[in-house]
């Protein structure tokens, strides 16, 4: 190693003397851009060393703080696959990026003899970043990180979270597709024009699309140009105005209405991106009802699709769905008695859904929130590449398979990707969103968040639905749920905000509701 160049790439990037402590978790660094200067460039060091550590692969480094307000940002490192950072190096990120500047040179060296990290290979890095203001010097403080170490960059721009995971998984594995955003582009747009013509569909498909005013608005418009001639894309909130202010998939979760600048009038079909655009859901209205497709709905629809693909081309396919604790009780309910799939519950966070999900031949994931993907094993590719049926009904669902495994981004949730995947889905199934809708009803549910001193005190067990301490709690929560019909309610300590999340569903609205206040009076 460099030491000169660390020192003076630490000597640009100072942390200062009372710097807060930030912390690697689920979504990576998280918090105000104005104190992350010296932060980003120990991630590009880290992501240097992680590209050593493995062999010399290249490794994806985003600077983004998602659906946060326009002064936050942060950063993620994306592993060779394409997956989010081995959770076992998430404390040396930590460790990197809280200690003192003079201390720095003495920590990487310590990272390298842990991981036997062989300092001659070739090391290379994905830069990519958002819209946010305080992206671009962020990512030069990256730049300089890498740079001290040695390692070549790769800067793609202002990309989706999505694109960088894409690009780093094709100059690892050509076989994923052209390393470039045009490649992803190109790869997408032609998977979607695949199935427009098995399709049949003459006509235009019209969507209206909230971007959050993020950068899925900069990376659509240059997908709809290879698409134009199938669909017709309204933007909103498409980077005219405050970053995820009232607008974006997260807002309308929460709030559960359309967002700002948008009518979602009767027979629209609305679309909503996070402001990394790594998270979609769909909604509209009927009867002025707001309606909302969300994770679960995405889930179900696309496994539905596949399992049925599978059947009718005589193929034996594994197939299976990761959910969390928050998924709707009815959506769980339908996957597995009507549409017959196994269905698997993890710890929140996607990385946790992920590596579930590589248990199944094809493993089909979504958080409630809009966040996932689907993810085909080598095995099942070479099945669904290699059959042959000998139908005409059994020909063409392989062929639907085969543009859907080009079509979803497999490395990680993604807006775009997953819009095309459920369009093409309503397509090949001649569906509307009311159709869609009607698979089943979800069951009425409320989220709250409670402050409380210390929300490491409450711990969780069996994926997060049962907790396990503060004694009472857990036989608490118990005594309440029984005395509402089809309930079921559980607290954790969130992973990313300073408070405890509660979640209650029951028959009725006002039984959700009236559950989740009582829980959360539990946990004050
Ligand atoms: P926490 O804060 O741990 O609940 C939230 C979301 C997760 C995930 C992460 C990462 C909910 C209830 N939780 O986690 O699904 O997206 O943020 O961004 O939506
Ligand atoms: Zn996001």
């Amino acid at each position: 190693m460099d030491a000169a160049a660390v020192v003076e790439a630490a000597g640009a990037h100072k942390r200062p003397e009372d710097a807060k402590h930030v912390g690697y978790g689920t979504a990576g660094f998280r918090t105000k851009a104005d104190i992350l200067d010296h932060v980003l460039m120990r991630v590009g060091v880290l992501a240097a060393l992680r590209s050593r550590c493995k062999g010399g692969a290249a490794i994806g480094l985003m600077v983004t703080a998602s659906h946060n307000p326009e002064p936050d940002n942060g950063a993620k490192l994306v592993d060779p696959m394409g997956e989010m950072l081995e959770a076992s190096w998430e404390a040396y990120a930590t460790r990197l990026a809280n200690c003192k500047d003079d201390e720095l040179v003495g920590e990487i060296n310590t990272i390298i003899s842990e991981c036997g990290i062989d300092m001659q290979t070739k090391a290379k890095v994905v830069l990519g970043r958002d819209t946010r203001g305080s992206g671009l010097k962020l990512c030069q403080a990256a730049r300089d990180g890498c740079t001290a170490l040695g390692a070549e960059v790769v800067d793609l721009g202002i990309v989706t979270t999505p694109q960088v995971h894409y690009v780093v998984r094709c100059l690892n594995d050509a076989t994923y597709g052209t390393p470039t955003v045009a490649g992803y582009q190109e790869k997408l747009a032609a998977a979607f024009k695949a199935i427009w013509t098995l399709a049949g569909r003459t006509d235009l498909i019209s969507l209206k699309l909230d971007c959050a005013n993020g950068v899925g608005a900069v990376q659509m418009k240059e997908l709809l140009k290879h698409l134009d001639s199938m669909l017709k894309v309204e933007m909103y909130n498409d980077g005219s105005g405050q970053l995820n202010h009232e607008c974006g998939a997260d807002y309308v979760k929460v709030q559960q209405h359309a967002p700002a600048n948008m009518t979602a009038g009767a027979g629209d079909r609305c679309v909503t991106f996070d402001g990394d655009a790594d998270r979609v859901l769909y909604f509209f209205t009927r009867d002025g009802t707001f309606f909302m497709l969300d994770g679960d709905r995405i889930s179900s629809l696309a496994a539905q699709f596949i399992q049925q693909c599978a059947t009718a081309a005589a193929l034996d396919l594994n197939i299976g769905v990761v959910q969390t604790a928050y998924a709707n009780g009815n959506s769980t309910k339908f996957l597995q008695t009507k549409a017959g799939v196994p269905v698997a519950c993890t710890k929140t966070g996607v990385k946790h859904l992920h590596h579930k999900a590589l248990d199944y031949d094809v493993g089909v994931y979504f958080e409630a929130n809009g966040h996932g993907t689907v993810v085909f094993s080598d095995a099942a590719l070479k099945k669904i590449n290699e059959h042959e049926s000998g139908s005409e009904e059994g020909k063409r669902a392989i062929a639907m398979l085969r543009a859907m495994t080009e079509l979803i981004n497999q490395t990680v949730g993604d807006a775009i990707s997953d819009m095309l995947m459920v369009e093409a889905i309503l397509l090949l199934q001649n569906m509307t969103v009311e159709d869609w809708a009607a698979m089943y009803d979800d069951l009425p549910n409320r989220q709250l968040k409670v402050k409380i001193a210390d929300r490491s005190v409450v711990k969780t067990t069996n994926a997060e639905r049962e907790c396990t301490a503060p004694a009472g709690l857990q036989s608490a929560i118990d005594e309440l749920v029984k005395k509402f019909t089809s309930a079921r309610s559980f607290v954790r300590p969130s992973g990313t905000e300073d408070v405890v999340r509660v979640y209650a569903e029951a028959e009725t609205r006002e039984q959700a509701d009236t559950l989740a206040w009582a829980v959360a009076g539990k946990v004050w």
